[in-house]
This record gives C-alpha cells, sequence and structure tokens, in this order.
C-alpha cells in the first residue's frame, strides 16, 4: 500500500485540492457569482496553479479534464469523485449514489485518487459504508488514495439529544474517525469553528489526513484564518471550491493559501 504522502495529491505532507463538482451538488446557480466558472475551461485553467495538488471533478468533467491536458499541457493530478447526488432529488434521508466505479476511475482516467461521501448518520449509512468497503478495497489494489467526504448528516443527528448537530465538534470529529475506522487516507471535514476544535477533528483520526471543506464564500482574512487555524492545529489543508472558482481572481487567494498550507505563513504575513 502506498503511503499517501508519496501520492501526487499531497505536497509535504499537505493537500490543496481544489473541488469542482458543484454542478451536480448544488446545480448551476453556484456560478452565477462568477458566470465563467460554469465552464469547466476555465477551472481546468485556474487549477493549473501551482498550489493546488488535485483538482477533484466528477466522471464526466474528468473525461473533457483528460481530453483538455492532452491540448494544454495541464499538470495537475485528477481526483475522481465516485459519488454524488443533486439537489434536485429529494430523497428520505441524506443519500449519495455512486456513478463511476473505481476500475474506470483507474484506468480509463488514470485518476491519481478517488474521493466518496459518507454521511454518517443518515438511514443510508449502512448502504454507504458498504459501497465504501468496495471502493476502498478496489483503489488499494490500483494504489490509489481514498479521500473520504466525512460530512455528518440525517435522521440519525437530528433524532438524538446527545448530538447537537452535524457542524458541531463531537459530531465531526466522530465522522472524521469513521474515516479512519473505514480505511480512508484523508478525510474532508466541516470546520468547527475553532482551532480547537479542528486539534480534536484532527486528534480524533490519530494519524490520518484531515483538510478543511471551503464552505460558502466568505472574505479573504475570514477565510484564510480558518485555514491557518486548521494547519495549526495539525490539519493538512484544504479541499475548496466556491472560495476560489466564485472568484475574480483566484490566483491571488491562491498565491495566499499556498504560503499558509505549505510555508506555514500567518495570516498576517501573507495578507
Ligand atoms: P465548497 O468549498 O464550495 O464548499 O466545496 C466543497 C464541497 O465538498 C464540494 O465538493 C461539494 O460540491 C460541496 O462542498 C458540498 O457541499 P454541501 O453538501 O455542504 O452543500
Amino acid at each position: 500500500m502506498r503511503p499517501i504522502d508519496d501520492s501526487p495529491i499531497t505536497r509535504n505532507g499537505n493537500s490543496l485540492i481544489l473541488a469542482y463538482d458543484h454542478g451536480l451538488e448544488h446545480g448551476p446557480r453556484d456560478f452565477e457569482p462568477m458566470p465563467a466558472s460554469a465552464d469547466p475551461k476555465h477551472v481546468f485553467e485556474v487549477a493549473q496553479h501551482d498550489a493546488v495538488t488535485a483538482l477533484a471533478l466528477q466522471k464526466g468533467n474528468a473525461e473533457y479534464y483528460r481530453q483538455w491536458q492532452e491540448e494544454n499541457e495541464g499538470d495537475t493530478p485528477l481526483l475522481v469523485k465516485l459519488n454524488g447526488n443533486s439537489n434536485l432529488w429529494d430523497p428520505d434521508d441524506h443519500h449519495s449514489p455512486l456513478n463511476c466505479s473505481v476500475r474506470y476511475a483507474a484506468e480509463e482516467l488514470n485518476a491519481d485518487a478517488v474521493g466518496f461521501t459518507v454521511y454518517a448518520g443518515s438511514d443510508n449509512e449502512a448502504h454507504m459504508f458498504e459501497e465504501f468497503r468496495r471502493i476502498q478495497e478496489a483503489a488499494r489494489k490500483y494504489d490509489l488514495p481514498v479521500v473520504m467526504w466525512a460530512y455528518p448528516r440525517g435522521h440519525g443527528i437530528a433524532r438524538r439529544d446527545k448530538w447537537e448537530s452535524s457542524t458541531s465538534t463531537d459530531v465531526i470529529s466522530y465522522a472524521a474517525r469513521i474515516g479512519l475506522e473505514l480505511g480512508a487516507d484523508m478525510v474532508k471535514c466541516k470546520y468547527p469553528g475553532t482551532r480547537e476544535g479542528w486539534e480534536e477533528v484532527h486528534e480524533a483520526t490519530q494519524g490520518i489526513k484531515t483538510v478543511m471543506s471551503g464552505g460558502s464564500k466568505a472574505s479573504d482574512e475570514d477565510f484564510l484564518t480558518d485555514v491557518h487555524n486548521v494547519v495549526a492545529a495539525g490539519g493538512n489543508g484544504l479541499a475548496v471550491g466556491r472560495n476560489i472558482f466564485q472568484r475574480q481572481n483566484p490566483s491571488e487567494l491562491l498565491d495566499k493559501l499556498e504560503n499558509v498550507i505549505f510555508e506555514g505563513m500567518s495570516v498576517e504575513e501573507v495578507l
């Protein structure tokens, strides 16, 4: 089994993953603040910034990216997101159907890593655990790192008094720990709001990588402060979408993020 630190999606142990699966997960409205971002080619270009260690795409855009790369010499590694759901769907509880196999990602798309959402706490948890088991075991055969989008959501959390909410530190830590238990190499979690909170999340994983999920667009200073707190708490960086592709000039923020995530600079220094 190849250590994730030897894979191209990390640099000196950390990662900055540019996520662009929003056309599926949220729909085209996410592109409205920056209409050029509706065109995958625009985001493929953005992803060639040195700071970006992987571009996370659903199967369709992954196929398109590989074609684009041949014509444009892009070399940013590809993380294929294997499941996903639309916002149009209204299931009884959170679920994320598998829409690409590991074999297809590895053999046809030449993926550098795979990603998979697990909604721990959902009525569909058992089904997603089973699918995660299959994709994780298949990924090991191809030496592909497995990144879990560890999002605790659903009736199991809403029903229990002991869980505050899907954004409380104990619930996020639990979901992150499930990543370790099920064999993920990296978990992508929502930010619990404080550096101390991320320390708990990171501690819960005992050695696998933790990266912060970007969230809706924030000011440069607020966003960089959260990312800095994650790295200072022992975390390994960021998987981000809207905070990059909704900006007029994404490379300005990517320059700053590169210094925070890979050079350990403070927010004051980079601003
Ligand atoms: P953002 O940085 O834009 O939040 O993207 C990260 C991400 O995990 C995407 O991969 C995914 O499309 C989206 O967030 C899902 O967000 P949510 O399920 O919270 O609406």
